[in-house]
């Protein structure tokens, strides 16, 4: 038995860190939930995970979700992976704010726009500002590459990558060229590809 266990289901946001513990090389468990079938609203995972959400993360005795939170701990937690920024590099400043901006910015920024609000809200009201703010400070963010930190792929690049790769997958974000080719790098990694593959054909089975 493995000391992380991923709560998961296939494909879903839990499939961010499904990538991310593949790009950690550390053995995991994975519980599978079938969202269609309720899993994640019985008392068994609530207790798990009050939200009734995948991704939950359980390493030893601690448990994490948020798929954000999720990939920042991972990262802090295994640091010869080398996916992180720790504590004192100068670095960490820009590296915390992209973990933050993929759910408290574009996540909300993409959501409002799918489903649009009956009334128009205040740009100060809405933490992400407006949408095209976010497309412009994204698109700036991963144009010189070839990840958001540089030479170093982090847990930042598993979050904004994420964001952009289901955003264009499913026509919700712009198909911009900056997009594209940062997207496009993101999936020539070995890890992204064996994610992929395994949440291919557990979501077929
Ligand atoms: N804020 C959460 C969102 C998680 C989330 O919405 N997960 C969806 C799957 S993509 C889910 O579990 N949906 C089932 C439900 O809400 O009943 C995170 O980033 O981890």
């Amino acid at each position: 038995m493995a000391n992380l266990t991923l709560y998961h289901a296939a494909p879903s946001r839990s499939s961010v860190v499904r990538w991310m513990l593949e790009e950690l090389g550390e053995p995991y468990d994975l519980h599978v939930l079938s969202l269609a079938k309720g899993e994640q609203l019985a008392p068994g995972y609530l207790a798990v995970n009050p939200m009734g959400k995948v991704p939950a993360l359980k390493h030893g005795n601690v448990v994490v979700t948020e798929a954000a939170a999720i990939c920042t701990y991972l990262a802090d937690e295994f640091p010869e992976a080398n996916l992180n920024m720790p504590i004192g590099d100068p670095r960490r400043g820009a590296y915390l704010k992209w973990l933050f901006f993929g759910p408290s910015c574009v996540e909300p920024a993409v959501t409002d726009r799918a489903f649009p609000r009956q009334e128009e809200a205040r740009r100060g009201m809405l933490g992400y500002g407006d949408f095209d703010t976010v497309i412009d400070v994204l698109a700036k963010g991963v144009a010189s590459g070839p990840y958001l930190m540089g030479d170093q792929f982090t847990a930042a690049d598993v979050i904004i990558g994420s964001n952009l790769r289901w955003g264009m997958m499913f026509n919700l974000l712009p198909k911009q060229p900056e997009f594209v080719a940062y997207v496009g790098r993101l999936e020539q990694r070995p890890a992204l590809q064996r994610a992929a593959a395994k949440d291919q054909e557990l979501a077929a089975a």
